[in-house]
């Protein structure tokens, strides 16, 4: 099986991402020490594709990043490109709070996935969309971060994402659908 280096410090993302990767008979490992830089930026896809730039200078070899983040509609986009700080300062019942009483529940999470290998530079972008539900369910259950207040909607009858198995999520989620992209170019690339 080949494998392809996914920099992260998330043990989620490598979790979902290697049940994809194994559809295309791929592994992904990510080195024990992530060289993810983060910058501030407009979008999830430019934060991805610096932080894959920088972290070639330190690797040289192939690799991907995945860039994430829950948008919702009523906040403006908000905590978006700013998931990640947002979650380690008000977290999830900070969020919930600012969503108390809000009608349009209506959200998404995006994923951006650049791969870069010193020359080619490419980025895949998913997105899945649901809505913000009224509590937490099935916090520590499966999946991590938002996926306790996310509901992708339709056929998931109110479930949050941290409800259903990797397998479930895998199938709707945005990163699916940015790293079945990604696979589906890099197999026929390679
Ligand atoms: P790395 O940067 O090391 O990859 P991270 O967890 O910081 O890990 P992001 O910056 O992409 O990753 O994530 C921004 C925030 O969004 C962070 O709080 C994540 O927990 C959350 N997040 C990302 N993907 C998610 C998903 O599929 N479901 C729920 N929350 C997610």
């Amino acid at each position: 099986m080949r494998s392809l280096i996914l920099v992260t410090n998330n043990k989620g993302k490598i979790a979902e991402a290697n049940a994809i990767a194994k559809e295309f008979g791929f592994a992904v490992r990510s080195p024990k020490k992530a060289y993810k830089l983060e910058i501030q930026a407009d979008s999830l896809r430019e934060v991805a594709e610096f932080a894959a730039r920088e972290a070639y200078k330190k690797i040289r070899k192939p690799l991907i990043i995945d860039d994430s983040g829950l948008f919702i509609n009523a906040l403006k986009g908000f905590p978006g490109v700013y998931s990640a700080p947002t979650g380690k300062t008000i977290g999830l019942e900070g969020v919930l709070k600012l969503m108390k009483g809000v009608k349009n529940r209506s959200a998404y999470f995006e994923c951006a996935v650049a791969y870069f290998d010193g020359k080619t530079l490419k980025t895949f972008v998913g997105k899945s969309s649901g809505k913000i539900l009224e509590s937490e369910k099935g916090s520590g259950l499966h999946g991590f971060g938002y996926d306790p207040l996310f509901s992708p909607g339709g056929h998931y009858g109110g479930r949050s994402l941290a409800q259903v198995d990797l397998l479930k999520k895998n199938s709707v989620s945005h990163r699916g659908k940015a790293l079945r992209a990604f696979f589906k170019w890099y197999s026929n690339a390679k």
